[in-house]
């Protein structure tokens, strides 16, 4: 756990944890959105004291870019040791949309309300899936979707079923990264975008795909199965780039553009399932 008395809280971080203490005041339940392939760091620990004694549910998004095995892990791990019911949900499946919308409706069931219906709202790190939430919920597309940041409106109140009110915005949790392990991920997943240690980010991803992933590196290169002890991050690049056919002029590589695309694969889970933690390697 992060002593936050230690650290002076950036502006932006503050003000959205003032939004969200406000907008809590009308709500009965929160939703803590949390990317699958970081089930443990995308977690804002950092907020448990904004979250106490409200019910909260803690959905583990995007299931679909994550490692089965390792979910599965995940999941009995916090079933043991947390008392927030946890649920993994993929928005672009119809299935698991109605899976979460039950789920929801049966722990709203032991939820009190002063309003007329129950009342919630989603919060998350950037690009965690809130927006896709929120649409994939009410059934239509209200929330802006993708890299832009929303256009800030009034909040409004959108019907997900019978007795049941989602907040049409969502709460922004920000992390304080304050390790060089945590921003990394945070980059492989998306949720920090601009950032100025590319080398260092891919070869953290690099370096889990060589460990844990090796058929999934294979896949990506589409080399043999023999020749991937020859891969190291030096000459990944160049080999991505030649199978890409990545040139610039003259002819020459161009191991930037393999850089980018690397990681946008990695962010998009393109290259398969993938998860950056195990609860052995972050809980102490
Ligand atoms: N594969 C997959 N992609 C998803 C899922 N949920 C969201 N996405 C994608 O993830 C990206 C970010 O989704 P958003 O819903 O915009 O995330 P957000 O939390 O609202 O992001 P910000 O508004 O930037 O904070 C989009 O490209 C979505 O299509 C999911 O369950 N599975
Ligand atoms: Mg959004």
């Amino acid at each position: 756990m992060i002593d936050l008395k230690k650290y002076s809280l950036p502006g932006h971080i503050q003000k959205a944890r003032r939004n969200i203490r406000e907008l809590l005041k009308a709500v009965d339940l929160i939703v803590e959105l949390v990317d699958s392939r970081i089930p443990y760091t995308g977690r804002a620990f950092e907020e448990e004291a904004l979250f106490l004694n409200k019910p909260r549910i803690i959905a583990l998004s995007k299931s679909d870019l994550a490692d089965e095995k390792a979910l599965r892990t995940w999941l009995k791990f916090y079933e043991e040791n947390e008392d927030v019911p946890f649920i993994c949900v993929n928005f672009k499946d119809v299935d698991s949309v109605k899976r979460f919308k039950s789920f929801i409706f049966r722990i709203l069931k032991n939820v009190r309300t002063r309003f007329k219906d129950k009342k919630m709202m989603v919060v998350g790190i950037p690009n965690v899936g809130k927006s896709s939430m929120i649409n994939a919920l009410v059934g239509k597309k209200i929330a802006k979707i993708g890299n832009e940041p929303g256009i800030t409106r009034g909040i409004q109140w959108v019907s997900v079923g019978k007795g049941l009110k989602l907040l049409d915005t969502p709460g922004i949790l920000y992390k304080k990264v304050d390790h060089p392990v945590i921003h990394k991920k945070l980059c492989l997943v998306g949720s920090i975008k601009s950032f100025d240690d590319l080398d260092e980010v891919l070869e953290f991803g690099f370096q889990i795909l060589k460990d844990r992933y090796e058929k999934l590196l294979i896949e990506y290169l589409r080399i043999e199965k023999t020749e991937i002890s020859d891969i190291q991050y030096q000459n990944f690049f160049e080999k991505l780039a030649k199978k890409r056919k990545f040139l610039k002029k003259g002819g020459f590589l161009d191991l930037e553009r393999a850089k980018f695309s690397f990681l946008k694969d990695l962010i998009d889970g393109k290259i398969g399932r993938i998860i950056y933690e195990l609860p052995e390697d972050v809980i102490v």
